[in-house]
């Protein structure tokens, strides 16, 4: 059974990821952090909830030493928009704060799963069928601290034996927790919007495509990397996962199957449309595949089916 620690579990992706942990081992063995104190109290109660800042390190140690935790989820993050409004605090928590947790597993010795992103692709890199080894070069520092971390990912576990594993996400859609500060939030606002006012107003060019995953996709792949058999993995970190890549005309037209009277306007911010350019259009994610069986189950009708169900529900 694993003791597992989860960092910014109060984020998009935390949120579901922790009940999901909870689940499989227990809602004991995994302890969910975050610096925030208004958290709902239903996930506060459901397990050990500890307030943590990812760049104190006495802190983290006596959260690790206390539940004895064997693997740690890295969630702490800005991303890519709102680390162009500030880089330097951006480099902090992104790096500062994934390098403290691996000093960490140097001593403590427990595996860590860090989340790198198609942020960490720039302008130069193939945008179709994007090869798992390729060009990085990206023009965000959001993507400066992606590729960084997964150089340091690669690295603790070459030099320290530390057991540092990831995969490079899409842009995540889910009901649950709002993404906060994305280029790639469009696609989750946009249901929002349909259901509550049948219209909605995208800040990316039509034309734009970029790699998506709908949450339920994202929390397996981050599960079974984990438990994932160690002897089949060639590449260990920032594994390319795809699941659907589309274009805001393509989910419109989606959610038109399902609310005809949709419309959709273009109010284009020029930083999310510069950093979208410079994503890929769609990864290849062979490597993930036949590393670790990596599938994706999600594809746009079926996501666009669900997310209006669930969310015509939620805001009724
Ligand atoms: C963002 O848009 O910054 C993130 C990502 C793709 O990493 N959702």
């Amino acid at each position: 059974m694993k003791n597992i620690l989860v960092m910014g579990a109060a984020g998009q992706i935390g949120s579901e990821l922790v009940p999901a942990l909870r689940k499989i081992y227990g809602n004991s063995n995994v302890v969910a952090s975050d610096i925030r104190t208004d958290i709902n109290e239903e996930f506060k109660n459901a397990g050990p909830y500890e307030i943590i800042d990812c760049l104190e390190s006495h802190k983290l140690v006596q959260a690790i030493v206390e539940y004895k935790i064997d693997t740690v989820y890295n969630l702490v993050a800005l991303l890519s928009a709102v680390g162009e409004a500030q880089p330097q605090i951006a480099w902090k928590i992104n790096v500062g704060g994934l390098i403290n947790i691996l000093e960490i597993a140097r001593e403590l010795k427990f595996a860590v799963f860090t989340p790198s992103s198609i942020g960490a692709f720039g302008l130069s890199t193939p945008h179709d069928n994007t090869p798992q080894d390729t060009i990085m070069r990206p023009n965000s520092i959001y993507g400066v601290t992606k590729v960084a971390g997964e150089l340091l990912c690669d690295y603790y576990f070459q030099k320290y034996g530390i057991d540092t594993r990831g995969v490079r996400y899409p842009g995540i859609i889910s009901n649950v927790t709002l993404p906060g500060g994305g280029t790639t939030d469009y696609a989750v606002e946009i249901y929002y919007e349909a259901i509550k006012n049948k219209k909605y107003t995208c800040n990316l060019k039509p034309g734009t495509y970029l790699d998506m995953m709908y949450m339920p996709d994202c929390i397996r792949a981050g599960i079974e990397i984990m438990e994932a058999d160690p002897s089949k993995l060639k590449h260990r970190n920032a594994f390319n996962v795809a699941a659907m890549s589309f274009e805001p005309e393509m989910i419109a037209a989606e959610i038109r199957k399902h609310i005809p009277e949709f419309e959709m306007n273009y109010d284009i911010d020029l930083v999310r449309q510069a950093i979208a350019e410079s994503w890929p259009n769609k990864m290849d994610d062979t490597c993930a595949h036949e590393e670790w069986g990596w599938k994706h189950e999600y594809d746009l009708p079926k996501m666009t089916e669900d997310m209006l169900n669930v969310l015509s529900k939620k805001l009724k």
